[in-house]
């Protein structure tokens, strides 16, 4: 089998794509990737030898093209994927997310492509903190953010691609991962590097925001199962029972490190800021079989921290910038 995989050197990509050499041998693996800010061929270099790396944009109908016509499916992770990126800028979210997805959609609308459409749970919008409802793939889109309003867009085009075309697609929609190769603008990492670089965690607002946090591996395990057996046409909610508030986890991350619990910054919260995700994943473990591994998160939290702390040449270049990014907003 040929897959091409959008977004294979950002994190879930990277973490999807050393998965599937490790454990589908007979799989052929093409990136395609523009090497943004948040992708690295570093993040390849352990499967280096065993992977195409194409440098180049989702949005360059030419080249998807080619390497569509080249392949027998196509998983599509590329996106613009940081919140407080879309609200300080968003016009590349567009371009990627909507215009990126939409080339895509016609390359394997063309070939009879299978695809796999990666997207967010935020694209539902949020849920009240007092009330345990969950969302359900019958859920209505209502996004808050400029990044969320452009995965809504995406899964849209999917939606309509499958209905009036006949295209071969599925979406998954996953909560909050975390793992290695995440970059150091995202909360964990951010926290983690923060500590190791003698600088404070910091927390947006008072960290009530509750998140549902998934190992990035099952994220990925996952998207295997629905790419093998998931039923065309489908929507599949991917997460891991892993609801915390975000004061619970800095608090746990900094006790993970040896520090004190409260040797954090509360900085300026996030505008439009959603207040609590959380996702029932029963669809997907009744009908794919699919179940976490990943189920105690404090322990993947230490092998993560664990991580960046054994791979600072990976993290170390990056993290100037975005703390001078951060800075810029008073974050
Ligand atoms: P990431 O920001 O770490 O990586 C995105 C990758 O896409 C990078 O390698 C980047 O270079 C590439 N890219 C960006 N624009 C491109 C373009 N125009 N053409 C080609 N490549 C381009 O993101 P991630 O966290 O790995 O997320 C991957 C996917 O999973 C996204 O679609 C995201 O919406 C979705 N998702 C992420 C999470 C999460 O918690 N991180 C949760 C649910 C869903
Ligand atoms: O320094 C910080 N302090 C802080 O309190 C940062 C960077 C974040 N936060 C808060 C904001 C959120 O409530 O932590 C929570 C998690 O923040 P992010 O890591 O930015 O993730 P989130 O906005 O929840 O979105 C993530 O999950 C869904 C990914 O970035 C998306 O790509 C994915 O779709």
């Amino acid at each position: 089998m040929r897959l091409l995989v959008t977004g294979g050197a950002g994190f879930i990509g990277a973490n999807f794509v050393h998965a599937t050499v490790r454990e589908h041998p007979d799989v052929r693996v093409t990136v395609l990737d523009a090497l943004t800010y948040a992708g690295s061929s570093e993040s390849l270099a352990p499967v280096a030898d065993d992977v195409r790396l194409v440098h180049g944009d989702i949005g360059d109908g030419e080249l998807v093209e080619k390497l569509v016509a080249e392949t027998d499916a196509v998983v599509h992770f590329a996106a613009e994927t940081h919140v407080d990126n879309s609200l300080a800028d968003p016009e590349a979210f567009v371009h990627t997310n909507v215009v990126g997805t939409f080339t895509v959609l016609e390359a394997v609308r063309r070939h009879g492509i299978r695809l796999h459409h990666v997207s967010t749970d935020e694209v539902y919008g949020d849920l009240p903190l007092d009330d345990p409802i969950r969302f359900t793939e019958a859920t209505p889109y209502n996004p808050s953010s400029p990044y969320s309003a452009t995965k809504a867009a995406s899964d849209m085009l999917v939606r309509s691609w499958v209905r009036s075309f006949c295209v071969r697609a599925t979406i998954s929609n996953c909560s909050n991962n975390y793992g290695p190769y995440q970059h150091v603008e995202k909360f964990i990492p951010r926290q983690i590097t923060n500590v190791l670089t003698g600088r404070r965690p910091k927390l947006y607002g008072l960290g009530t925001n509750v998140r549902d946090w998934i190992h990035v591996t099952d994220h990925n395990r996952a998207v295997w199962r629905i790419l093998a057996d998931g039923e065309l046409g489908r929507t599949y909610l991917i997460g891991a029972d892993g609801e915390r508030d975000n004061l619970t986890v800095m608090r746990t991350l900094l006790r993970l490190m040896d520090r004190d619990p409260d040797d954090f910054d509360h900085v300026t919260d996030r505008a439009g800021h959603d207040l609590r995700y959380a996702i029932d994943p029963s669809a997907l473990r009744d009908e794919l079989g699919w179940t976490p591994q990943h189920d105690d998160f404090e322990s993947g939290l230490a092998a993560t921290i664990a991580w960046y702390r054994d791979n600072e040449s990976w993290w170390r270049p990056l993290k100037d910038a975005s703390e001078a990014m951060y800075e810029e907003r008073n974050q």
